[in-house]
């Protein structure tokens, strides 16, 4: 019999059409060439790659799946997943950038702006020419987003904005925030342009996890933005709510990419290296870990393309979004962790990746929603009680 992919045992790539297995290649080469040779010294360093977003945007990674009327390509939500699995086989802070300019900040304009707002910032937003953070967590307590202390009040032709926002990916870097705050009539979201007054940023620093991707802390203080810059679209909490939904299928993605770069090295370096005059690979209870692992990963596939696919056909319910994204972030971070051992000593510098994806999955378990937070969802929709 031919033998199989080792990191792709059920053939998944032939259910992709043409055009997603080459947004999958072009984005793997990228990764291979352009982000692998350099990830370890950024995260060490604790800096982003800006030099890549330009690259990206050349890619059409940046809102990769709105219309090209707006400067996007189009692609559907299959090809959204690869190329998040593949940009964060690379580095969980890669993905994330485009998960927060994609879906967290250009999703909220498509989908709640106005038809000027959205000529105005996706086209910008596609190019990497103005760089988006989304602001929904606040510093006392991220889980219960309800619980907003962030508020505007209305002035006139204006509104004002008091609050704060804590752990806010790209804060630093962005041009634009998109802000929720909590108003008269419930939670609304207000694009607030770096530089106006009262609005302030500070990097979060001494972080062990997400090294190479700029986490920052908002502060808002009387700050006065015109009735156009909110987003007239949705009000209540199912906005923001309906960002997460997008970048948590995305999440539920990435991770298979991460759990891949750790499971290859695992295998590489168990193959290779001797001791007791038999590759380690030759044990059984090292063989037992490798098969464990694939065995996760193709589950994890199997789910992400899925939901894809019903994604596509319009069919997704963001309770199938919580179900995988629990599964395949808790899949990679075990992975990364077991590979880390398998690779000994040397497992624990970042001249190998293990360690480095353990890391940053530290924080993609806990944001977009913790696994708590997920594995309640999908026991509220089991036994219909809400246990929050
Ligand atoms: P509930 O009050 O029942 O619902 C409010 C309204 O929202 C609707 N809804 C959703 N819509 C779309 N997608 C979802 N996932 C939705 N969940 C709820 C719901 O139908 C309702 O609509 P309506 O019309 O009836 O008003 O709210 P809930 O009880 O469902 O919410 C509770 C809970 C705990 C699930 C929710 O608050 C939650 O998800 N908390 C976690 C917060 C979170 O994930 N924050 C993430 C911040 S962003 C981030 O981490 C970015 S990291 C990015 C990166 O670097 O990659
Ligand atoms: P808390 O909500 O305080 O939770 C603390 C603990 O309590 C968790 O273990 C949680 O699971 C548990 N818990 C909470 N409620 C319950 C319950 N009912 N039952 C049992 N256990 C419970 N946010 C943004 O808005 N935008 C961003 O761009 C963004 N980027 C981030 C980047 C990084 C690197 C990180 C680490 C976070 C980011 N976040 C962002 C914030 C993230 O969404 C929050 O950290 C997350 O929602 C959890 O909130 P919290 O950290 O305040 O924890």
């Amino acid at each position: 019999a031919t033998r199989l992919d080792p990191y792709d045992l059920y053939d998944i790539r032939s259910q992709l059409s043409d055009e997603e297995r080459m947004v999958q290649d072009t984005v793997a080469r990228f990764t291979d060439e352009r982000v692998l040779p350099v990830i370890g010294e950024y995260f060490d360093k604790g800096e982003f790659p800006h030099e890549l977003i330009a690259e990206m945007a050349e890619l059409g990674l940046l809102g990769s799946y709105f219309p090209e009327q707006y400067g996007c390509a189009g692609m559907n939500a299959v090809s959204y997943g690869l190329i998040c699995q593949e940009l964060e086989r690379g580095d969980s802070g890669m993905r994330s950038f485009v998960s927060v300019q994609t879906s967290l900040c250009m999703y909220p304009i498509f989908a709640y702006g106005s038809e000027e707002q959205r000529q105005r910032w996706l086209p910008v937003m596609a190019r990497g020419a103005v760089i988006g953070c989304f602001g929904l967590t606040e510093p006392h307590g991220g889980s219960d987003p309800a619980n907003m202390k962030t508020r505007a009040r209305r002035e006139g032709g204006d509104w004002i904005i008091d609050g704060a926002k804590m752990w806010i990916t790209n804060g630093g870097l962005a041009h634009v925030a998109i802000v929720w705050a909590q108003t008269d009539d419930g939670i609304q979201g207000f694009l607030v342009e770096r530089g106006t007054q009262g609005f302030e940023t500070r990097d979060i620093h001494r972080k062990m996890s997400l090294r190479a991707s700029v986490t920052s802390a908002l502060f808002f203080d009387g700050v006065r933005v015109p009735d156009a810059n909110r987003l007239p679209g949705v009000k209540g909490l199912k906005g923001p709510l309906g960002c997460l939904t997008q970048a948590r299928y995305g999440i539920t993605w990435g991770p298979i990419g991460a759990a891949i770069a750790c499971f290859h090295e695992a295998v590489e370096y168990t193959r290779e290296r001797i001791l007791f005059d038999r590759p380690v690979a030759a044990n059984q209870a090292v063989q037992l870990k490798l098969a464990d692992m694939a065995r996760r990963i193709t589950t994890a596939q199997l789910l992400s393309l899925h939901l894809g696919r019903m994604k596509d056909a319009g069919t997704l319910h963001p309770t199938q979004v919580s179900l995988a994204k629990w599964n395949n972030v808790r899949m990679a971070l075990d992975i990364a962790r077991e590979a880390r051992e398998l690779l000994g000593a040397a497992g624990i510098t970042t001249e190998h990746s293990p360690i480095r994806h353990a890391l940053n999955l530290e924080s993609v378990i806990t944001y977009e929603g913790t696994e708590t937070v997920h594995q309640l969802v999908v026991g509220r929709e089991i036994t219909g009680i809400n246990a929050f």
